[in-house]
C-alpha cells in the first residue's frame, strides 16, 4: 500500500468514525445544550461499564424519615447514593406548591441541584391530573381529544405545560447553567389505569399529544435541557411496544415499566413461581427493547421496577441481576420508599437498613455491574 493510499484511508477511516459518534450522540432537540448532549453521548456508552441504579424520591424520603439532608435507604444500606434519582411534578400543574405525593416543588428543585453537583442523573415523570374532571391520574374520564389543538380544553392544557415549563426553567446551577432532565411524559401508556392509557385515547390522539407537548416545551417555550423517554408498561411483542411511538424525531430514550407482584404472606414456592414469570416477562421485553433501542439508536431503560415491600430477601441478586445482567440497558429505576401508607400497607421497593434484602442489596451493589453516584460521578456525564 503506497503512502497515499494510507492517508486516504486514515482520513477515511476517521471520517467515518465522527460521523458515527455523530450519529449517536444527537438528541431530537438541535438545540439541545452542550451538557444535555454530552449527557445523551454518555447515556449510550455507560453500557459498556454496566447498568445504572436508580431510585424515585430517594433523596426526599425513606421508610420510616422525612427529609433529612444527605440521607437516603439507599446510602444508608450500601454507602452510596445511586446514579439516577427520579422525581414526579404531578400537581406542579395546579401551580401547587407539593406534588402529589407530598415533597414541596422546591425540595425538587433543590435535589436536582444537589444531584446535578455530584454527577448523577436526574428523571422526571408527571402524574398530571385529568384536564378534564380534574381528578386524579387515574381518573380516566376521556380527556385526550379535549386537549389537543381546537379541543375544549386546550387552552387549560396550555396553562398546564406552561407550569411545567415554568419549574423545568428553574432547574439551574448557581452559574446559569441548565441542568439536563431525562423527561418522561405520559407513561406507561399501554395500560388502561392512566387517563392517557391505550383504552382511554386511540393511537392518533395519542401520538398527537405527545408531538405537541414536545413541540411546546422545546419550540415555544424554548427549553432544551431536556431528553424525551418514550415509555410503555411491560408489552406482549414489538408491534405493541411500537405502537403509539411517536416517530424518532419525538423521543430520545425508549424504556418500559415492569413490577413483580405476589399475594400477601405468599408461600416460598409461590414466591419461587412468580419470581420465574417476572423474570421471563423481563427478559422478553429487554429483548425486544433493546433490538429497537439498536435499530433506533436511541439508549434503552428500564424505567420503572420493583417488588413492593421486598418479600423475597434476594430479590436483588436471585431475580433482578439475573434478567437483566446481559442486557444494554442504562439504567433501572426502582420506585419510592414511601413506607407504611393509607391503606396500612408498606410501599418501598429499595431495601433500608436492617430490612431483610439489605444484604442481598449489597451483593448486587458489589456486583460491579451495576453503577451508583462514586461511580458515575467520576464518569463526567455532562462533559
Ligand atoms: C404510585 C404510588 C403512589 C404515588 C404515585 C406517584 O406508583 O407510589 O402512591 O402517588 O406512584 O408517585
Amino acid at each position: 500500500m503506497t503512502i497515499r493510499t494510507l492517508c486516504f484511508l486514515t482520513v477515511l477511516y476517521m471520517t467515518m468514525q465522527s460521523f458515527t459518534a455523530d450519529v449517536i450522540a444527537q438528541p431530537i432537540d438541535k438545540k439541545a445544550s452542550k451538557e444535555t448532549k454530552a449527557l445523551y453521548k454518555n447515556l449510550h456508552t455507560v453500557t459498556k461499564k454496566g447498568i445504572m441504579f436508580g431510585h424515585q424520591d430517594d433523596l426526599a424520603y425513606g421508610v420510616n424519615w422525612k427529609y433529612e439532608p444527605g440521607r437516603s435507604d439507599v446510602k444508608d444500606v450500601v454507602n452510596d447514593y445511586p446514579a439516577v434519582f427520579g422525581w414526579d411534578i404531578g400537581g406542579i400543574e395546579h401551580d401547587k406548591k407539593e406534588n402529589l405525593d407530598n415533597v414541596p416543588f422546591d425540595s425538587i428543585r433543590n435535589y436536582i441541584r444537589e444531584v446535578y453537583g455530584r454527577g448523577g442523573i436526574n428523571t422526571i415523570s408527571w402524574h398530571l391530573d385529568n384536564p378534564v374532571s380534574l381528578g386524579q391520574a387515574w381518573d380516566t374520564t376521556k380527556a385526550v381529544a379535549s386537549i389537543l389543538p381546537n379541543g375544549k380544553a386546550h387552552q387549560k392544557y396550555l396553562l398546564w405545560l406552561d407550569r411545567v415549563a415554568g419549574f423545568l426553567e428553574s432547574l439551574k446551577t448557581d452559574q446559569g447553567v441548565y441542568i439536563p432532565v431525562l423527561f418522561r411524559p405520559f407513561h406507561e401508556l399501554n395500560g388502561a389505569w392512566f387517563w392517557w392509557g391505550e383504552t382511554h385515547c386511540t393511537k392518533e390522539e395519542y401520538i398527537t399529544l405527545w408531538r405537541f407537548t414536545v413541540d411546546y416545551l422545546m419550540n415555544k417555550k424554548n427549553l432544551h435541557h431536556l431528553i424525551y423517554v418514550f415509555n410503555t408498561n411491560s408489552f406482549k411483542d414489538e408491534a405493541e411496544f411500537l405502537e403509539r411511538y411517536p416517530g424518532n424525531n419525538y423521543a430520545d430514550i425508549v424504556s418500559f415499566d415492569v413490577y413483580q407482584f405476589a399475594a400477601a404472606n405468599a408461600s416460598k414456592a409461590a414466591l419461587k413461581k412468580s419470581s420465574l414469570q417476572f423474570q421471563e416477562q423481563l427478559k422478553d421485553n429487554l429483548m425486544v427493547l433493546t433490538a429497537v433501542s439498536k435499530r433506533k439508536n436511541k439508549p434503552a431503560a428500564l424505567a420503572e421496577t420493583g417488588f413492593e415491600a421486598l418479600p423475597d430477601d434476594t430479590w436483588w441478586t436471585q431475580t433482578l441481576f439475573p434478567a437483566i445482567k446481559n442486557f444494554p440497558i442504562a439504567y433501572v429505576l426502582v420506585w419510592r420508599n414511601h413506607g407504611l401508607n393509607s391503606e396500612n400497607k408498606m410501599h418501598y421497593y429499595a431495601p433500608y437498613q436492617g430490612q431483610a434484602s439489605a444484604e442481598d442489596f449489597r451483593q448486587f451493589y458489589r456486583s460491579g455491574k451495576m453503577l451508583f453516584l462514586k461511580e458515575t460521578g467520576k464518569l463526567k456525564l455532562y462533559q
